[in-house]
């Protein structure tokens, strides 16, 4: 039996050592992961830190996946992938290699174990925003808002910028 893929949206960042870099080798282990395919993937942002934690400008990008795993294995597979490429997990905010979080997973809402999706602050985020956008502009919200819309009330949006391919 096949099962049918479900579209997911990824949201990936970076903010210590080649990040650029960084979040092409994190899409290529997505990409080589079994069950999943990257359909569609946005430019990389540079983006001011967010949050109370003074630390370097992040690269920011999205991708949009269609993928078998379900919500559970799929974080797992993002976690797995964030350790092998050295990810050391210190403070909530703080600096990282590599961040890897499920944005949207199809229109499922999901608050369990720690998992929520929609990713909870993801509709008032530029740095998520912008890329999904880009890629997704009908993305599904689940508060009855696009993408696309949401952006337009989002706050922060001139401090995002766009670097070349
Ligand atoms: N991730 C955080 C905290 N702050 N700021 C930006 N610009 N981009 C991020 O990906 C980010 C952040 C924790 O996940
Ligand atoms: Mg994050
Ligand atoms: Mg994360």
């Amino acid at each position: 039996m096949t099962q049918t893929p479900t579209r997911v949206a990824l949201g990936l960042g970076s903010n210590m050592g080649n990040s650029r870099e960084n979040l092409e080798m994190a899409v290529r282990h997505l990409d080589a992961t079994s069950g999943i395919t990257v359909v569609a993937r946005s430019s990389v942002y540079r983006t001011p830190p967010w949050g109370p934690i003074p630390q370097d400008d992040y690269s920011n990008m999205c991708i949009t996946i269609d993928t078998v795993l379900k919500p559970r294995a799929l974080l797992e597979r993002g976690l797995a992938i964030e350790a092998r490429m050295g990810r050391i997990r210190d403070e909530r905010w703080g600096p990282r290699l590599i961040d890897i979080d499920i944005l949207l997973y199809g229109t499922e809402k999901i608050d369990k174990d720690g998992l929520i999706v929609p990713h909870p602050r993801m509709s008032e985020r530029a740095f998520v925003l912008i890329p999904l956008t880009e890629i997704w502009p009908d993305a599904p919200l689940g508060d009855g808002r696009t993408a696309a819309q949401a952006l337009e009330t989002c706050p922060d949006k001139d401090g995002v910028v766009k670097l070349d391919d």
